[in-house]
């Protein structure tokens, strides 16, 4: 079913499990030739999230700042193609919430284990933020943190499992959202990892 989270985003439960092993395949190959990394951020603390990405573009992290990349600086060479089966998911989610058109040219990949988390911020690097974002979570489940514009604002909290899908658009763009430390609760498909898939419109 269709649950709103906000006034223009939803949570699609479920929406991806149909999908699942071809998306988990795809993930591979895309680790293959782009291997996860911990990035470290402009502040010089290392993420404890692995990251990798596919499609045009790629968001990269370094002492010198935040930014979208063509090339994968660990190779130096263009980021993996984006699979067919992320593309036509993230267009017909993107559909079902109301935002037609959506042609993501970026998605991150987030690996979390037990332990990993990513603390409040907002995702504001893209060129466009009338585009939505659209992210499907796999594997073991995660607490997903909803806050509003400003760092005093409250925090909601939402369940992410397997095979759910959100999508987050509009008003609620640039509101800031993290994940709590991750619990150890193995997944039968992916053992004890969390993957997040991010799709964005970035240039
Ligand atoms: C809400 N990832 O990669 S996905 C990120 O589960 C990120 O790995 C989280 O935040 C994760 O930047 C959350 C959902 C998400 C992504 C972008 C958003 C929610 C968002 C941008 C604006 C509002
Ligand atoms: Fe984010």
């Amino acid at each position: 079913g269709i649950e709103p989270i906000g006034p223009q985003s939803v949570v699609l439960r479920g929406h991806a499990l149909p999908h699942a092993a071809p998306l988990l395949a795809a993930v591979d190959g895309v680790m293959a030739q782009a291997p996860l990394r911990h990035l470290v951020t402009p502040g010089g603390f290392t993420m404890s999230v692995a990251m990798t990405n596919c499609g045009a573009l790629g968001w990269t992290s370094d002492r010198r700042g935040y930014r979208y990349s063509a090339i994968d600086p660990v190779s130096g060479q263009p980021w993996p193609a984006m699979p067919a089966v992320f593309a036509q998911l993230a267009g017909e989610a993107a559909a079902a919430a109301g935002f037609e058109g959506f042609a993501p040219d970026a998605c991150l990949i987030n690996q979390y284990l037990p332990g990993s988390r990513l603390s409040l911020h907002q995702d504001r690097d893209e060129r466009d933020l009338g585009a939505p974002i659209v992210s499907v979570s796999l594997g073991m489940p995660a607490t997903f943190l909803f806050g509003g514009l400003a760092r005093a604002d409250k925090t909601a909290r939402v369940l992410l499992r397997h095979g759910d899908v959100v999508v987050w658009g509009g008003v609620d763009r640039l509101r800031r959202h993290g994940v709590l430390p991750l619990k150890d609760q193995p997944h039968p498909l992916l053992g004890g990892r969390r993957i997040n898939l991010t799709f964005r419109k970035a240039g």
